[in-house]
């Protein structure tokens, strides 16, 4: 007799939870496909088994205690002794799994998942989190402000630390490689960190400000680890990962590693899984996964830049991995959460953003942000350190409270930024 996994009279208690958005293939009821959907994640097959007892039909079975046919979203809770303690790659292999490649699925989204006291204390969380970092970079307040090195790649070690150097000088705190720059022939990883953080002292002195370098160091995990040790060598404070492309066990090693140094979370392909409504992983799912993980900053979308978000999909997110305790917020697939004494994550807001952009999404982001640019910077008429020094007027109004137009008047470099890319 096949197990019946759907029971709308459950009530989870102490279970990992996960919401779905599911649509059946064609022929198959939503029921049909919910009792798959969770046999599949957990305990059972296509069929039933002579080998299933009743101890692992009553302690392991997960139910499906919610099903909404007019949203199709669904909601399962999982026993949690189906789970690894502190291992994203199981939680993943079991409730974001199998079921995606199921004939009986047409569509199918992880929108959320809530993780028990047991499973969320089993992860380390951000070693530094958001005081950390404000606190070593010596940054009360305000927005950080932050660069990428453009072009992505291509340049030099020699000139990649020139392009840093002339963003520090111009104002930012910290400088970033980006997501696809790591050990090239024409830039190799060690000769470009010990040529930028060189220069980084350098802007330090002439600054009076801290400065950050993070190095990008994606790549097969134990060349990971060498990179992670020859940059805390070399006096260098931050680290940057591709978690997506560098995979969640990669990630969770860096960070047991616990070489006290700030991790720096880049999300390339995260949006292979969440850009699609109907089907993939929700980019909350994988920012909650990511401060469990102890990333201590996060890209988590503009809303007002080059890449896909709305508004309240990038405020949730921003909440979600700041805050000890997420309330259920039905509109927006939010699902309780207690973080007890897992830290906040810095939420990054990077992607098409220049200085014509930073009051709409200061408003939007609260000052509690690292604000990133690329060409928002580079490309300025003035070249970088008028690119930079844009980026920090534009905070500096905003903090005032004064229009970008009325302090352009007053700040040249401001002026410049706003006239090429408008407000
Ligand atoms: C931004 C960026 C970042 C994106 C990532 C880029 O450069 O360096 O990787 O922000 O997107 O390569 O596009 P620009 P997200 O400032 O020149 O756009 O933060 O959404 O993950
Ligand atoms: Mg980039």
């Amino acid at each position: 007799m096949p197990l019946e996994y759907i029971d709308t009279k459950y009530k989870p208690r102490n279970e990992l939870i996960c919401e779905y958005y599911l649509e059946p293939s064609k022929g198959i009821s939503l029921n049909e496909a919910c009792e798959h959907i969770a046999a599949e994640s957990s305990i059972g097959t296509w069929t039933d088994i002579v080998t299933m007892n009743k101890r692992i039909a009553t302690k392991l079975k997960p139910h499906v205690f919610s099903i909404n046919k007019k949203t199709n979203e669904i909601k399962i809770a999982y026993p949690i002794e189906l789970f690894e303690q502190g291992s994203i790659p199981q939680i993943l292999s079991s409730i974001a799994g199998n079921i995606y490649g199921m004939k009986a699925i047409k569509n199918l989204r992880l929108q959320n998942i809530t993780f028990p006291k047991s499973l969320t204390k089993s992860f380390p969380g951000p070693k530094f989190g958001i005081k950390g970092v404000r606190k070593l970079l010596k940054v009360k307040d305000r927005p950080l402000v932050g660069t990428i090195v453009k072009p992505k790649v291509g340049l030099t070690a020699e000139q990649h630390a020139k392009v840093a150097y002339n963003a520090w000088i111009g104002g930012c705190d910290i400088v970033k490689d980006d997501e696809n720059l790591t050990n090239m022939t024409f830039n190799k990883f060690n000769k470009r960190v010990i040529e930028t953080l060189k220069l980084r002292d350098k802007a330090e002195k002439i600054t009076g400000e801290k400065k950050i370098y993070m190095p990008n160091i994606t790549a097969e995990t134990s060349e990971m680890i060498k990179r992670a040790h020859f940059v805390k060598d070399q006096g260098g404070e931050y680290i940057m990962i591709d978690i997506i492309t560098a995979g969640w066990a990669a990630l969770q090693t860096i960070r047991e590693l616990d070489l006290g140094m700030v991790i720096h979370a880049h999300r390339a392909m995260h949006a292979a899984l969440t850009k699609n409504p109907k089907h993939g992983i929700s980019m909350l799912t994988i920012a909650k996964l990511a401060r469990l993980a102890g990333v201590d900053q996060l890209h988590v979308g503009t809303a007002v830049g080059k890449m896909e978000a709305t508004p309240a999909e990038v405020q949730e997110i921003e909440e979600e991995i700041e805050e000890k305790i997420m309330l259920e917020n039905k509109k927006h697939h939010v699902l309780e959460q207690k973080w007890y004494d897992i830290k906040p994550v810095f939420a990054v807001c990077s992607g098409g953003l220049h200085p014509g952009l930073v009051d709409k999404l200061i408003k939007l982001m609260s000052k509690n942000i690292i604000i990133q640019a690329g060409g928002g910077i580079h490309g300025h008429p003035d070249g970088t350190i008028a690119g930079a020094r844009a980026m920090r007027q534009a905070v500096d109004a905003v903090l005032k409270d004064i229009s970008l137009k009325k302090y352009a008047q007053t700040h040249v470099e401001l002026k410049k930024a706003l006239t090429k890319w408008g407000e």
